[in-house]
């Protein structure tokens, strides 16, 4: 075993670090932990909190056998830091820089950007956990609400990992960034988190299946892209994060597979097969498919907004810097520094949407974003083989990248899913057509009761196909005191 793939159980966060020899960062750590423990019991799942999940925790970093699996009281987990072994000879993959020695210490002209990169990464980590904060009330089995948990203190050890680089390699500022982190509240007017669909509700459990399916998987691609940093410490522990980041996307993944299943289990069996026969369909207590359509064009476009502009100075800074690269940088066959090269962008011209070929730079967030509008679609596929195997005609679409914007090229106009442009007026009359209604809200709220009986699904979703770590269909995920 390597040096750094060893991971510390003395100190009381579990570490492949070095912390215990590391005396100012781990003190400064310990300083933090009760904060971070007040927050998690003020801000996190409420509820449950003295109940023994069924959870895994990280242990080590090799890619075999990294998770553990137990029963675990929730503010006992072990949040640990924990960073992907140590890659030999590492170069700088792009940019400026390209081929020479990754950087183990903050290049000091480059100490504001990285920071801002770590704390807005921080950030979104705390927010999803306040988002989802009051699922377990309603949670449809103690599987899903097992699963909404393990989301939870794992994006909560995705802030221990961004607090250690702040606390190690940012001296006061970063211990400063670190409180604040703290500080910040989803959906606080006076104190919100930095980007907006981290300030959106989570009401719901479809809201949370959509979340974990397309906003941890924007959280996937800029992991990713901060993978291939030239500033070592951030690639390695985003690499690890992506570890965790899996099994995210599948709780999304499979959540909404299983209430497609249900759906159109619903309606075969009651002779059912127009979708649009809503008020029956609800009144059998399924979710209908026009409502999961709505909600995957609410999700999707809240979350194409966290890719920040198409053509942003920030994204080509990063990128020359050497700080974050692109998705596969490495797999990409070109000269990894784009001084000349392009890239379309869409954009609106002449009261149309052309696209058009931009420096290829400034023009990076287009570039990941698109590459999450690939991998969105695939899944989208995915779902859709649900209805086409129960011979129902209806197949989910993602929306037009215009639809719904507030950041960046389409934030100042209207269009309509398919990407038709419109006067404000027209999409406000159309709107209950495209997005969640106040009516859709009441509905999923009024199916929202909780099962707590081991094995057991509410009548809105299919049991999942395969249960966590091969335990038995009817397995105690979470021992609620009776
Ligand atoms: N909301 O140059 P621009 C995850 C700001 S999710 C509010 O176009 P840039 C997770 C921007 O800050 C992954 N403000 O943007 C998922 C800038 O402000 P300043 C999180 C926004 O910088 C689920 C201005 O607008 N990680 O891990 O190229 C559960 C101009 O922006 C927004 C990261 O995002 C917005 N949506 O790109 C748990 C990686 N978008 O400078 C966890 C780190 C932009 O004028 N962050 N603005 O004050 C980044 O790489 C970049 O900051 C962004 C923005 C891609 C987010
Ligand atoms: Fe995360
Ligand atoms: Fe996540």
């Amino acid at each position: 075993m390597s040096e750094s793939s060893h991971v510390a159980y003395d100190t009381i966060i579990p570490n492949n670090v070095g912390l215990a020899s590391d005396r100012k960062v781990l003190k400064a750590l310990e300083k933090w932990h009760p904060e971070f423990l007040s927050w998690w019991k003020s801000m996190g799942p409420d509820g449950f909190q003295e109940s023994p999940v069924y959870l895994r925790t990280a242990i080590s970093v090799e890619r075999e056998g990294w998770a553990q699996f137990g029963y675990v009281k929730m503010p006992e987990y072990r949040w640990g830091i924990l960073l992907a072994p140590q890659v030999e000879n590492r170069t700088i993959g792009f940019g400026e820089y390209q081929g020479e020695p990754v950087w183990h210490e903050v290049p000091g002209e480059y100490r504001a950007l990285l920071r801002r990169l770590i704390v807005i990464q921080g950030d979104t980590e705390p927010a999803s956990v306040e988002q989802q904060r009051f699922l377990g009330k309603t949670a449809p089995s103690l599987y899903d609400m097992r699963n909404a948990f393990q989301v939870n203190v794992e994006e909560a050890r995705h802030l221990w990992a961004m607090v250690y680089l702040l606390q190690k390699y940012f001296g006061r500022d970063g211990r400063e960034e670190a409180q604040e982190l703290l500080r910040r509240r989803s959906g606080d007017p006076d104190a919100p988190r930095l980007l907006g669909a981290f300030n959106e509700e989570t009401p719901d459990w479809l809201s949370f299946f959509m979340f974990t399916f397309f906003t941890d998987r924007d959280g996937k691609m800029q992991l990713e892209s901060l993978a291939q940093s030239g500033f070592d410490p951030l690639s390695r522990t985003t690499r690890f994060m992506l570890t965790e980041e899996a099994h995210h996307m599948y709780v999304g993944q499979s959540g909404i597979a299983r209430v497609l299943q249900n759906t159109c289990q619903i309606m075969a069996k009651n002779q059912i097969d127009d979708p649009f026969r809503i008020d029956e369909i609800r009144e059998l207590g399924a979710i209908d498919l026009p409502l999961i359509q709505r909600k995957v064009n609410f999700h999707f476009s809240v979350s194409l907004d966290l890719f920040g502009s198409e053509i942003s100075t920030n994204a080509a800074n990063f990128f020359d810097a050497g700080l974050k690269g692109r998705y596969k940088e490495l797999d990409i066959d070109d000269d990894h520094r784009l001084v000349d090269a392009l890239y379309p962008v869409l954009k609106v011209i002449d009261g149309r949407i052309q696209s058009i070929d931009s420096p290829a730079l400034p023009a990076l967030n287009t570039r990941l974003r698109d590459d999450y509008v690939r991998e969105c679609a695939r899944g989208i596929e995915r779902w859709n083989l649900v209805m086409a195997k129960a011979g129902i005609e209806f197949k989910l679409k993602l929306p037009h990248i215009a639809f719904n914007r507030a950041i960046g090229e389409f934030s100042s106009v209207e269009a309509s899913p398919e990407g038709h442009l419109m006067q404000q007026k027209e999409w406000q009359q159309q709107r209950d057509h495209y997005l969640p209604t106040t009516d859709d809200a009441d509905f999923l709220q009024s199916l929202m009761q909780p099962l707590h009986q081991p094995g057991q699904y509410a009548s809105w979703i299919a049991p999942p196909a395969r249960s966590i770590d091969n335990q038995p269909d009817d397995f105690e995920y979470v021992r609620i005191p009776g």
